[in-house]
């Protein structure tokens, strides 16, 4: 995949470059931290750790206007404008899925390269990856025109599939959250994708998410009776994948509409997430809507 634009390419360069390093750097760092993150979560000495590697290289790269991140209060100006031409922000998840890192289980680091300030709508994204870092570490990253999975290893990135398309037939689903808290629309919806489809859920969103791009399929984190706008956040989360899984030919929805056509208020808005093939979210909205 050509990225036209030497700002995003930069970007995109620097967050593989760094993933290797991530992956090395987790060990030693599997512990908490006597902190919470904005959205109230404990942190994992490797969450913050992760956040600042990442911060302080994109925040150096001439073009990145704005570094925002799920583990800091504040957007960080770095000198630019993204309203600009050639000036980005860049938003991260450095660790998703972080509490997996005590039982040693898959996480992934989010990123996305939008062309407008944060908070922004998901629409002005230009670029939005994730790193998987299981028994192998990959990258998969999305433009404008197609969806690329990478190898990463020792710095470099290689090509593993061009043109990632979700397959036609669906055949994963994982859904986050307590069955109790989920409404009952949801829970109906959950009754036939479970008649239909193969649980595959592993307590991070990118390593479920990669599953959905693989086999086909469904990932979902509802609004909850307990908290009617879910968990997962909007910027750091939402959008990328949403960005990812519509480049790949799938839909992506808050329940309502595509993610990427929701306005944020807040930099940590939480969302409901759905990702996956089209026929199931289009269900998924009928039901309930
Ligand atoms: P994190 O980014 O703070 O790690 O939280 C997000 C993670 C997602 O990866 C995953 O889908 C979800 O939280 C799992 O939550 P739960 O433990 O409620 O199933
Ligand atoms: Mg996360």
């Amino acid at each position: 995949m050509t990225v036209s634009d030497p700002v995003v390419e930069s970007v995109i360069a620097t967050i593989s470059r760094s993933a290797t390093e991530i992956r090395q750097g987790l060990i030693g760092r599997r512990g908490t931290v006597d902190e919470e993150n904005p959205s109230g979560e404990t942190q994992v000495e490797a969450d913050v750790w992760a956040d600042e590697l990442l911060g302080d290289r994109l925040a150096a790269i001439d073009g990145v206007g704005q570094y925002a991140s799920e583990e800091r209060a504040e957007v960080e100006d770095c000198g630019g404008d993204p309203a600009m031409a050639d000036v980005y922000a860049v938003a991260v998840d450095p660790l998703d899925g972080s509490s997996n890192l005590k039982s040693n289980n898959a996480m992934g680091t989010i990123f996305g390269v939008y062309d407008a300030a944060l908070p922004a709508r998901g629409e002005t994204l230009v670029a939005a990856g994730y790193i998987l870092y299981g028994p192998i570490t990959t990258m998969v990253l999305a433009t404008e025109d197609s969806v690329t999975e990478y190898e990463l290893t020792g710095g470099e990135r290689t090509v593993v599939q061009r043109d990632v398309r979700l397959p036609d037939e669906p055949v994963v689903y994982g859904f986050g959250g307590r069955v109790p808290d989920w409404p009952d629309d949801f829970q109906e919806y959950a009754r036939e994708i479970e008649q239909e489809l193969k649980l595959r859920y592993g307590g991070a969103m990118i390593g479920d998410v990669n599953q959905v791009l693989t086999y086909g399929g469904i990932f979902g984190y509802p609004g909850l009776e307990s908290r009617p706008e879910g968990k997962l956040r909007l910027q750091f989360e939402g959008n990328p994948i949403g960005y990812i899984v519509e480049r790949a030919g799938g839909r992506s929805s808050d329940g309502e509409r595509s993610l990427l056509a929701v306005d944020p208020d807040d930099l940590h808005d939480r969302t409901p997430v759905h990702v996956g093939n089209e026929e199931l979210i289009d269900r998924l909205e009928d039901l309930i809507a």
